[in-house]
């Protein structure tokens, strides 16, 4: 936590010295290609993603919802050799000015209590909690469903 706060105050100290109006501006988040694999038939858990890019920040994804998903966790994924090794991520971090790519075999969405009348070819809101500068904001994105060969 003291380290953290000697961090924040010299972010500060220098967004101060800068001086220039971008400080004043929340980063803007854009998201493309969000999508969500179609459940497997009789399951109601898949996994999803998008491809996030920042201006400003950095940006911390800290949680994501959805009408019509039960819940969804974030989950960083790294492949060693062919195993993926998941692990469920408190938030995943944007650095300024940078991507962050949610997607199979990576970083990604964990859905669970998927409605069953969604199918490839429809659409499904996401919404996306951020935190920049110790600032929630949050971006509704539309995701396809696609189904897991796509
Ligand atoms: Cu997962």
């Amino acid at each position: 936590m003291l380290v953290r706060t000697g961090v924040a105050f010299i972010l500060a100290a220098q967004l101060s010295l800068a001086g220039c109006e971008r400080t004043a501006n929340p980063p803007r988040v854009t998201a493309e290609n969000a999508f969500v694999i179609e459940p497997l038939a009789g399951r109601d858990v898949t996994l999803g993603g998008v491809s996030l890019s920042v201006q400003g920040g950095p940006v911390r994804l800290v949680a994501a919802t959805s009408p019509q998903i039960g819940a969804i966790e974030l989950h960083s994924g790294q492949m060693q050799g062919r195993m993926m090794m998941k692990a469920h991520a408190h938030g995943l971090d944007i650095p300024a000015n940078g991507q962050l790519n949610l997607r199979q075999g990576g970083d990604h969405f964990m859905m669970f209590g998927v409605a069953e009348t969604l199918k490839t070819g429809d659409s499904v809101d996401l919404n996306l909690a951020f935190m920049a500068d110790g600032r929630p904001f949050e971006l509704t994105v539309t995701a396809q469903v696609v189904s897991l060969s796509d």
